[in-house]
């Protein structure tokens, strides 16, 4: 496992630190002579799941993220057991346990009608704010051998390992991550055939106040609760309690649809949810967006010395709640086959792909069927099948039950 890297040596990062970051000015220790190099493009799930596997495994890391702050965009999360046992290999579980929760159960509701109620005691899952989430991995990225950048932009990258930022800097690597999102230039520099769907749904999330007192003592405010409406018009809220504070709530609707507009409109979303009404009153004023669910299929992963990984390789739509957490997995999985330095990267990255994909692939096209159909309005979505990406067991991840999971067994009421 690695430590701080204490060498110090090349002061070309210093050069290319953007003026005026804390993190972009700090003088760069890279450690070793021979460390292999690793530059990532994007500093979200994927890109800092990927910096510190490779660190954690000797790689030396530069770490690039465009925007001006480190952080998550996103409301809130569902965490299921391949992705935190992926937080715990990057040594990040513990410090993201703290501030999560795991309801007593999952409930469906079409038309305020419970139609499922899962309490899912074998398998272990846990909700939390994607920022909470992010500082916990973040925390893990400080004290290795990676170097992080805000306000740095990948602009391009080649097969050959060079990647060019907005500076007009280009910099050599023994491996370039694309980790740059659904819009990656990575991908988009280097030629990826891109295949994109988007379905005619989409949703706007946020967090908001849980507002226990107001909505009332029922036990099952602490339920996930998916509140499916298809009358008058299709219109669905999914209520997840993120922790004692924070509600993450999404509202979604058809595409261009009187639902799909921000802020919310109250009135739009109080006469199909009129017991929602303190929320609703909230989520008014509370920031958000709507994404129309996509997926994106790439004709390959990897090109040479660059690899893709997390919503640059295969976004998906959120309805097994896997995006982030293959993200994270090939993230994982990644590092694991660069274990060992930068010999033969361009055909351990073949192998990566090859080994790794298929699950992403029949994850994402199971998604996606379930987005086209709406069907987790039935709530029939617990099954082996639907179930097989949470339960597996990611590469480079321990196979050991998750301490303090299953958190409680949930006693039917
Ligand atoms: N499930 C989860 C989720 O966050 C979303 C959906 C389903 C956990 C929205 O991101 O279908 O939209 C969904």
């Amino acid at each position: 496992m690695a430590g701080k890297a204490s060498a110090a040596e090349p002061p070309q990062s210093a050069s290319s630190a953007p003026a005026g970051g804390s993190e972009a000015a700090k003088p760069r220790a890279r450690g070793g002579h021979n460390k292999s190099h690793a530059e990532i493009s994007g500093a979200g799930y994927a890109g800092l799941t990927a910096a510190v596997a490779l660190a954690q495994r000797g790689w030396s890391v530069r770490l690039h993220e465009k925007r001006h702050t480190l952080g998550s965009f996103g409301a809130g999360i569902v965490m299921w057991e391949n992705a935190l046992r992926v937080l715990r290999a990057i040594g990040a579980f513990e410090e993201a346990a703290k501030k999560s929760f795991t309801p007593p159960f999952y409930e469906t509701r079409m038309h305020n009608e419970t139609v499922a109620l899962e309490p899912f005691d074998r398998d272990p899952w846990a909700t939390m704010t994607r920022q909470h989430l992010y500082d916990a991995m973040l925390a893990q990225a400080r004290p290795l051998d990676i170097e992080i950048l805000h306000d740095s932009e990948v602009v391009s990258a080649q097969p050959d390992g060079a990647v060019t930022l907005g500076s007009g800097r280009t910099i050599k690597a023994d491996l370039v991550v694309g980790a740059d999102g659904v819009g990656s230039n990575v991908r988009d520099s280097v030629g990826f055939a891109v295949e994109r769907n988007k379905a005619r749904d989409g949703l706007i999330r946020m967090i908001v106040p849980r507002c226990r007192g107001e909505l009332g003592p029922e036990a099952f405010w602490d339920n996930v609760i998916d509140f499916w409406n298809f009358e008058p018009r299709v219109q669905r809220i999914l209520y997840v309690p993120a922790n004692d504070d924070d509600l993450y709530i999404g509202f979604m609707a058809p595409y261009g649809s009187d639902g799909s507009i921000v802020p919310i409109k109250l009135e739009v979303w109080l006469d199909m949810f009129p017991f929602l009404e303190p929320v609703l009153r909230e989520a008014v004023h509370a920031p958000g967006r709507y994404d129309r669910y996509e997926t994106t299929v790439l004709d390959a992963w990897t090109k040479g010395r660059v690899a893709l990984v997390g919503d640059a390789a295969h976004a998906m739509t959120p309805s097994l709640a896997q995006g982030a957490a293959c993200a994270m997995m090939n993230a994982l999985s990644l590092a694991v086959y660069m274990e060992g330095g930068a010999d033969n990267v361009e055909k351990r990255l073949q192998e990566w792909e090859r080994n790794e994909r298929p699950l992403t692939d029949r994850t994402q096209q199971r998604s996606a069927k379930l987005t086209a159909e709406r069907a987790l309005s039935k709530g029939e979505w617990v099954n082996d099948e639907l179930m097989e990406t949470m339960r597996h067991i990611p590469t480079g991840a321990s196979a050991d039950p998750l301490p303090g999971f299953p958190r409680r067994m949930a006693t039917v009421p």
